[in-house]
């Protein structure tokens, strides 16, 4: 257990943050109050993590890749809500998946083609606000639809890997 997490992402951050020592609560064993960087979920024949951790769209899919998965791709309405599903005990504000847009069309990251007829967008999305927006994430204040938005500004974000 003390070896996954000191591999984790954000505890480091975390108990510096509360100025704790990392040998220090490893020995007393207590991690209570402190929030996980990411929680492992098995659905079907995928597994996924959600990272409340904030990372820009190109850091989160290099941190999938590592694992062998890739950003979390919603290739249907059920899928989305599975998506949904696992966001319940996360619920931060923003988060990165598996699609961005590419020659001005919309592609799932591993090049597939998106169903034109999946309507997961929000409301007047995708709008390519101030013609920087080519990364596609989950948005809270849109109910977890899609939005557009700048690959460079910092989201959580959810990792797929298949298991069969
Ligand atoms: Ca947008």
């Amino acid at each position: 257990m003390f070896i996954s997490l000191s591999r984790s992402c954000c505890w480091h951050g975390d108990l510096k943050n509360r100025g704790v020592s990392l040998n220090a609560m490893v020995f007393s064993g207590s991690f209570s109050g402190i929030e996980p960087c990411f929680t492992i979920t098995h659905f079907n024949h995928a597994k996924y993590k959600v990272f409340s951790n904030l990372k820009k769209f190109a850091e989160a899919q290099a941190t999938c890749e590592a694992e062998g998965g890739v950003l979390a791709m919603p290739r249907s309405h059920k899928h989305h809500q599975e998506l949904l599903h696992l966001l319940t005990s996360h619920k931060k504000e923003r988060y990165w998946i598996g699609l961005r847009r590419q020659n001005n069309i919309t592609v799932y990251i591993d090049g597939s083609a998106l169903d034109e007829d999946l309507q997961l967008w929000g409301e007047d999305q995708p709008n390519n606000s101030g013609g920087i927006q080519y990364c596609v994430e989950m948005l809270k204040e849109m109910g977890y639809k899609w939005n557009d938005f700048h690959c460079d500004n910092l989201a959580s974000f959810i990792c797929q890997y298949i298991t069969t």
